[in-house]
């Protein structure tokens, strides 16, 4: 199963882990998400192809935060 790292600014507190969690975790092709707070990390576990990444980018700017 494929691993991306998708560096994410504006995270700052558990809550925002939980949201980020959520939003990412609601894509089907998406089996586990990891946020990294410190290390500004969210690590995805997915299947299918490169379009996930963009989907799951896309549910995080849509959450509010920026992609790096
Ligand atoms: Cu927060």
């Amino acid at each position: 199963m494929p691993t991306e790292t998708i560096n994410v600014d504006g995270m700052s507190c558990g809550h925002c882990v939980q949201t980020i969690k959520d939003a990412v975790g609601g894509i089907s092709a998406v089996k586990r998400v990891e946020v990294l707070l410190d290390e500004k990390e969210v690590i995805v576990d997915y299947e299918g192809g490169e379009d996930v990444i963009a989907t799951a980018k896309a549910a995080i700017k849509e959450a509010g935060f920026d992609i790096l």
